[in-house]
């Protein structure tokens, strides 16, 4: 078979604005030069801060210092780094704000001063203990966006699917030609969001971390789209985690619903909800606004109660999980008032984001997928369901104390071997190394080296690590870049 390379031409993530004052279409999320802050007007802050303690030097700490220096705050930042990466460009924009480098003891505080803590710094840090101790509560940056926006918020969280959900409600908004402002942790800081157009529609990608910080965020509708064992390493237990992730709904007008998560459910017992629901789950829909899937003749669709909105196979993304991020996209779109043509339209042009089960290569017979992004168990399980042909798995980085046992029944199911890299790999090879045949690598360069010597035509080359990046990378997309050179070289 020939060796062929696949252009990828799904957008990166991205900030679309409709209107006369931007050319729509897409801005380039990494270009972190643009005018970060668009709003004009002075909003009024709980609690009228004069100064600010801004903790974190990177993307969401920069664009605080810049939002609050314009809303007329004093503004000191610190970063425990000695050399935080954004130092020159918060000194360019912001000459007059002072960095505090090496430490998180903020030095000056009064009555007036507002601390504001950087969704990657765990509120536990022992510099910050002092001042928490004194009753200070911390805002984050979505908080401070919160406080400010005046017009709708669809606000999506979960342990996976974050991304993918936020891009295609984004899309999905920008096809039905709405003004539409996407960001959060998809990787643009939602203060950079903010403008004064009334017409905008935010769609926010929020992680646990952000949501730990948030109190005054109200959505138009706010979904938990799963719940996976993730961050072990910052909460104490299952139950911290889900209870962060489902303070999303507090504030919600309307809440989006898996039904198919048990753990969710059990935890949204513990709050009232008198509030409108919409459930989504992967069984046909019981109630006419409800969103769900059928096997018609063995034909997989997706339903709103009982109306079929589209066939599986006209979308192009992957395995099971993929079709519920849709159905979550579908619903969230659709409350807005969307029309079901226009996203039918839009998703069948979808074709998902880099990083995520992106098939980068045919190589004599063997598909070499991407997905870096699977950076927990639950993502590279799901990854592995999705997948009909034998698997070399390439996994392995910064565990984040997850427990992988739950990737032994995948693995037995799908994968002829797994070739480990990164700090961690020993304790995958410990869960693992009794189902499937295992085999350490020093690098990337020796995983897909050991990976195209075992692969025979018909197998699936997966880079799906479930695990962080950051012991040998910047970041998950940095991975997945290394995988594409390396892989590249083959073909
Ligand atoms: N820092 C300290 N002390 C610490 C930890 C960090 O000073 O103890 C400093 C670092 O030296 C660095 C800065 O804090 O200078 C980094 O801040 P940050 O980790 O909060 O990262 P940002 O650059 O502000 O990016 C954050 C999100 N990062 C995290 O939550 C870790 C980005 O999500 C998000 O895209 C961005 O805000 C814009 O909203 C990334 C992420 O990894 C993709 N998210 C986690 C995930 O998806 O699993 C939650
Ligand atoms: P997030 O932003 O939550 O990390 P992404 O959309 O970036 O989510 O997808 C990350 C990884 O999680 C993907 O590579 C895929 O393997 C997996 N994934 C995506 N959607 C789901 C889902 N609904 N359930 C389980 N795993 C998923």
């Amino acid at each position: 078979m020939m060796n062929q390379q696949i252009h990828n031409t799904a957008a990166t993530p991205a900030i679309y604005f409709m209107a006369a004052d931007r050319a729509p279409g897409p801005v380039d999320a990494g270009n972190h030069q643009r005018d970060i802050n668009n709003t004009n007007e002075r909003c009024h802050l709980q609690g009228s801060p004069t100064h600010a303690a801004v903790i974190g030097l990177g993307l969401s700490g920069l664009a605080a210092a810049v939002f609050l220096s314009k809303q007329g705050l004093h503004v000191d930042v610190y970063d425990s780094s000695n050399k935080p990466v954004l130092r020159q460009q918060l000194e360019q924009q912001l000459p007059d704000v002072q960095i505090h480098c090496g430490s998180l003891a903020v030095e000056h505080w009064t009555d007036d001063s507002l601390l504001v803590v950087s969704p990657g710094v765990p509120l536990s840090h022992p510099d910050l203990a002092p001042l928490l101790a004194t009753g200070v509560r911390p805002v984050g940056d979505v908080e401070l966006f919160a406080q400010c926006v005046q017009s709708p918020v669809i606000a999506i969280t979960g342990s996976n699917g974050k991304s993918t959900v936020t891009a295609l409600v984004g899309e999905i908004l920008q096809h039905a030609g709405r003004r539409v402002a996407v960001g959060g942790n998809i990787g643009v800081p939602v203060l950079e969001l903010l403008d004064d157009d009334e017409n905008t529609i935010y769609v926010l990608e929020l992680s646990s971390f952000q949501l730990e910080t948030t109190w005054s965020l109200k959505p138009a509708i706010a979904v938990v789209l799963n719940i996976a064992a993730d961050h072990m390493d910052r909460y104490q237990a299952m139950d911290d985690y889900i209870a962060t992730k489902i303070k999303v709904y507090q504030g919600s007008d309307k809440v989006l619903i898996n039904l198919d998560e048990t753990s969710l459910l059990q935890g949204l017992q513990m709050q009232q909800n008198d509030k409108e629901q919409i459930l989504f789950s992967s069984a046909m829909p019981e109630n006419e606004q409800d969103y769900g899937l059928a096997d018609i003749n063995g034909v997989v669709y997706l339903y709103r109660g009982d109306k079929p909105l589209i066939a599986a196979d006209e979308i192009h993304l992957a395995g099971q999980h993929n079709l519920l991020n849709v159905l979550a996209a579908w619903a969230l779109a659709g409350s807005v008032g969307v029309t079901d043509s226009l996203i039918k339209e839009a998703v069948t042009e979808f074709k998902g984001l880099p990083h995520r089960m992106e098939l980068l290569y045919q190589i004599n017979g063997v598909d070499w997928i991407n997905d870096s992004k699977g950076t927990n168990v639950g993502a590279s399980v799901a990854a592995l369901n999705g997948l009909h042909a034998p698997v070399i798995l390439i996994a392995g980085g910064i565990a984040k104390d997850a427990d992988f046992t739950p990737l032994r029944e995948a693995v037995e199911q799908h994968v002829k071997a797994i070739i480990l890299i990164g700090r961690d790999a020993g304790k995958i090879q410990d869960a693992v190394s009794d189902v499937v045949s295992t085999s350490l690598a020093a690098d990337m360069s020796d995983a897909v080296a050991q990976a195209s010597v075992l692969a025979e035509a018909g197998d699936v080359v997966l880079l799906s690590p479930a695990c962080a990046s950051f012991d040998m990378y910047q970041n998950f997309e940095q991975r997945g870049d290394d995988f594409r050179l390396w892989a590249g070289r083959l073909v």
